[in-house]
């Protein structure tokens, strides 16, 4: 059911083979985008990658603030803009820096949403596509908090709709939750989930292995 043939790996080049890889991080509030976004940024520097961080969140400056504070963590320069800049356009920038200083990934991190407030999601699809002026989304990723459970599938369905997601990241994986609603969300979206969030520190993301998971849930069943 989980597939275990799918590509789980990020597509850290360009789609054009031209510019930087762009990833989309997606989600609703307090998922853990931002704080995936410091983690993608880790592994890929520790890969030998240049990465620039875009705060596409700008509804609060403590938003870039935290984006700030994982880029100086992680060895990553990050683009910004003040509080209540158009998101769309600090997202375009921080691309354009990108392209300009040879970066290899620009990951953005885009606002909470909830999946049901309309103007918002259409916010998401005008960020995606303003960034897509200068060349395809290299990856677009949605978090999914795994505590979340049945509503991540409507969460799922209407960012989908949206953003073309090409995988999904669980977080929060280190609770109590099993995450059992990834079998559900990898069908729903025809994508994989590529990463699981396993706490709050740096190195706190691993590849999803889809034997380890379905071995895990199967001992939480026997205890
Ligand atoms: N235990 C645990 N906590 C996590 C994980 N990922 C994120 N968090 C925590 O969850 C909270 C929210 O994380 P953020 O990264 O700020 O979430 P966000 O989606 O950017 O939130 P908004 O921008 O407000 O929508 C923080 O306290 C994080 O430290 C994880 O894998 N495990
Ligand atoms: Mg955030």
């Amino acid at each position: 059911m989980l597939d275990p043939g799918l590509d789980r790996s990020l597509a850290t080049r360009s789609p054009s083979g031209d510019g930087p890889a762009v990833f989309m991080v997606v989600g609703v509030n307090g998922s853990g985008k931002t704080t995936t976004c410091g983690k993608i940024a880790r592994v890929l520097i520790a890969d030998g990658s240049s990465v620039i961080l875009g705060a596409a969140d700008t509804f609060r400056a403590a938003a870039a603030d935290q984006l700030e504070t994982w880029g100086g963590r992680v060895g990553a320069r990050v683009v910004r803009r003040d509080e209540g800049a158009d998101p769309a356009s600090v997202a375009f920038e921080a691309v354009k820096t990108g392209a300009e200083t040879g970066t290899d990934v620009v990951l953005v991190d885009t606002a909470g949403r909830l999946q049901n407030k309309t103007g918002l999601m259409d916010e998401l699809g005008k960020v995606k596509r303003v960034v897509e002026k200068q060349g395809p989304v290299a990856e677009t990723l949605l978090v999914l908090d795994a505590t979340t459970g049945q509503n991540g599938l409507q969460q799922a369905k209407v960012f989908g709709e949206v953003a073309d997601i090409t995988g999904v990241v669980l977080t929060k994986l280190d609770g109590t939750a099993k995450g059992g609603i990834v079998i559900a969300v990898q069908r729903q979206l025809g994508v994989p989930v590529k990463l699981v969030g396993l706490g709050e520190g740096p190195d706190d993301l691993a590849p999803f292995e889809v034997g380890e998971f379905v071995d895990a849930i199967v001992d939480g069943t026997e205890d």
